[in-house]
């Protein structure tokens, strides 16, 4: 293993041990609210399936990853995990993490663009058998840097759409040198995770960094993706006027038909109230939108990175700035209107001070993917070039089996005769 100078979380903070006792009880009540994870760590316990693999980490290191990262460790890898965005570490819980012999954790919230980076290069310097992405910097970091460990690397997991997104775009160029799945293209990821969990979790956040009103408010939701869909709808549900902004002609039509009025963001600036970006692209709110909005509006984004609203020429336009709330920060304009932007941009659900992610039910389903992609990976690597793949149907259902049984809800088979009907191309009328 190369030794690098970032240092753990452990010698990082200064009261470690309450750190860690608070840390651990956020586990605690997680690990309550996760069935998913539990069989699978049972499982993992018993038969050891990564023993001997070192397992690479980037996530968001809070109570719900941190159960993630023990089930792994506890299946017998060494773990090395660090934060995928500077603001969303529960410190106390990476410190939890770091106690486990199994696991070394460099996650730590309020990190500069250096010291983020420099704890990903730590993570690497286990050298890793296996990555475990929330956003693809690792896989990147990799390539770009230490491509001397590719030969070493069975393959990896990808959580998010913006991390798939990119793995797609540097397979279509050939960079990509391992296999990875594509975790978030499950459907027990994206039906629940992207759209209830990002729903509940976006408007939770700003709801109390605000203490503001959903009811009334005409809310912008840029994207109609699985995300923004989650968004709209729990808007709506909360009595919201929802506007959506879309570029793509069947999901601008998809909204319509919900209900939604759609229009282009040059209009829906000057209307809106609350905006939020969930398109996993840059530039959806610019300076021209800025000179249209109204004074007071909030300005927030759930797309992974924070390049959906241009802050940059928004500072710019500002005479003046400053810290309204915990989480706010207000831009004064020369005419007098203010723009409160919640989060610096960042994902709000994450990375406002009060935020705690998606709810704990639909991280159970997410990691639980996670969980068995890496088992399936280590079983099954040589069935798998380089490339993105999608998750294997049989492993998202066994996922949904589990969650269903936790929830007591039992369902229907085919029968033998409906099996063969369904299968057979010659019954006509
Ligand atoms: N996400 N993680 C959490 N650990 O609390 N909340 C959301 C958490 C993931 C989610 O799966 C999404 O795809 C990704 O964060 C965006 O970075």
């Amino acid at each position: 293993m190369t030794e690098t100078e970032y240092p753990p979380i452990s010698e990082q903070l200064d009261d470690l041990e309450s750190a860690r006792e608070e840390g651990r009880r956020k586990m605690d009540w997680a690990a309550q609210h996760m069935p998913i994870l539990e069989r699978v760590r049972e499982e993992f316990v018993a038969n050891q399936p990564f023993a001997g693999e070192r397992i690479g980490m980037a996530m968001h290191v809070e109570a719900k990853t941190a159960m993630l990262v023990e089930t792994l460790a506890e299946g017998g890898a060494e773990v090395a995990v660090t934060g995928c965005n500077p603001l969303s570490t529960h410190d106390d819980v990476s410190a939890a993490l770091d106690t486990h012999e199994n696991i070394t954790s460099y996650a730590k919230r309020g990190v500069d663009d250096d010291e983020y980076y420099a704890a990903i290069e730590a993570v690497i310097a286990h050298e890793p058998t296996i990555t475990v992405d929330d956003g693809m910097d690792l896989v990147a970091a990799i390539h770009e840097d230490y491509p001397e460990l590719i030969d070493g690397i069975i393959g990896g997991a990808e959580e998010t759409t913006t991390g798939v997104h990119r793995l797609r775009a540097m397979d279509d160029d050939g960079a990509l040198e391992y296999p990875v799945f594509a975790v978030n293209d499950t459907p027990m990821k994206r039906l629940f995770d992207n759209v209830h969990g990002t729903g509940e979790s976006s408007l939770a956040s700003i709801a109390m960094t605000t203490n503001l009103s959903w009811a009334g408010k005409n809310v912008v939701v840029s994207g109609y993706g699985y995300c923004g869909k989650g968004v709209a709808k729990k808007a709506a549900g909360q009595n919201a006027n929802v506007i959506v902004t879309e570029v793509e002609p069947r999901r601008a039509l998809e909204a319509h038909m919900e209900g939604y009025e759609v229009m282009p963001m040059a209009e829906a600036a000057a209307v809106g109230d609350v905006f939020l970006t969930t398109t996993g692209n840059r530039d959806v709110i610019v300076e021209e939108h800025f000179e249209k909005m109204g004074d007071g509006v909030l300005l927030a984004n759930a797309g992974h990175f924070d390049i959906e609203i241009d802050l940059e020429a928004l500072d710019d336009l500002a005479v003046d700035r400053y810290e309204a709330r915990d989480g706010v920060e207000a831009y004064e304009l020369d005419d007098g209107r203010t723009l409160n932007v919640i989060a610096e941009g960042r994902l709000v659900n994450l990375a406002a001070p009060v935020s705690l992610g998606h709810p704990v039910e639909v991280m159970d389903q997410s990691f639980g993917i996670q969980a068995v992609c890496v088992r399936e990976m280590l079983e099954n690597g040589d069935e798998y070039d380089a490339g993105v793949y999608d998750v294997p149907d049989e492993l998202d259902k066994e996922i949904a089996e589990i969650k269903l049984e936790a929830e007591g809800v039992d369902f229907d088979s085919l029968t033998e005769t409906q099996r063969e009907y369904m299968s057979a191309w010659d019954h006509g009328t």
